[in-house]
C-alpha cells in the first residue's frame, strides 16, 4: 500500500478530488498554506494499492494545471540606490507536488 500525498492549488482540488472518487479512491483534502507564497492550496492524501500507483498519478497530472503567479520582491539596497519599489518576479505553480509513501497498515477501527 502507497501513501499519495499531492499539494495541488484549489482551483484544481475539487475536479481531483470528483476524479478520484469516480475511480473508487479513497481520498482525503486538507487546507494547507504554501511556505513561499503563502496562499493557501490543498492537500490530498490518498491510500492506494501499489498497482494503482501510475492511474492515480494519471488522474492527478490530467486534473492539475500550471499556473504563472507574479510575487512582488523588494530588490536589495544598494550604495547608489534607496529604490524600495517592489519589482514582480514570475513564479510557475504546479501542477502539483506529489510524495509518495509506503503504508505499512490501514486500520478502520
Ligand atoms: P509555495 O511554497 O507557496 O510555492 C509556490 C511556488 O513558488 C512554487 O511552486 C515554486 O514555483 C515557487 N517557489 C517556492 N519556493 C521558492 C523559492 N525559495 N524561490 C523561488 N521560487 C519558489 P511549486 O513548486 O509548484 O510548489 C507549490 C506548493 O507545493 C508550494 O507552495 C508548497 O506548498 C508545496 N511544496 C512544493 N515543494 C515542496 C516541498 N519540497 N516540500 C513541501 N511542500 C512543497
Amino acid at each position: 500500500m502507497l501513501l499519495i500525498l499531492a499539494i495541488v492549488q484549489n482551483q484544481d482540488a475539487g475536479g481531483l478530488l470528483d476524479s478520484l472518487i469516480a475511480r473508487d479512491y479513497r481520498a482525503t483534502r486538507i487546507q494547507t498554506v504554501g511556505g513561499f507564497l503563502q496562499e493557501g492550496n490543498v492537500t490530498v492524501l490518498a491510500v492506494i494499492e501499489d498497482g494503482q500507483l501510475a492511474d492515480a498519478l494519471g488522474i492527478i497530472q490530467t486534473n492539475c494545471h500550471t499556473r504563472q503567479r507574479y510575487v512582488n520582491a523588494i530588490p536589495a539596497l544598494s550604495e547608489a540606490s534607496m529604490l524600495t519599489t517592489p519589482c514582480p518576479i514570475e513564479v510557475e505553480v504546479g501542477g502539483a507536488t506529489v510524495f509518495v509513501f509506503d503504508v505499512v497498515r490501514l486500520e478502520r477501527i
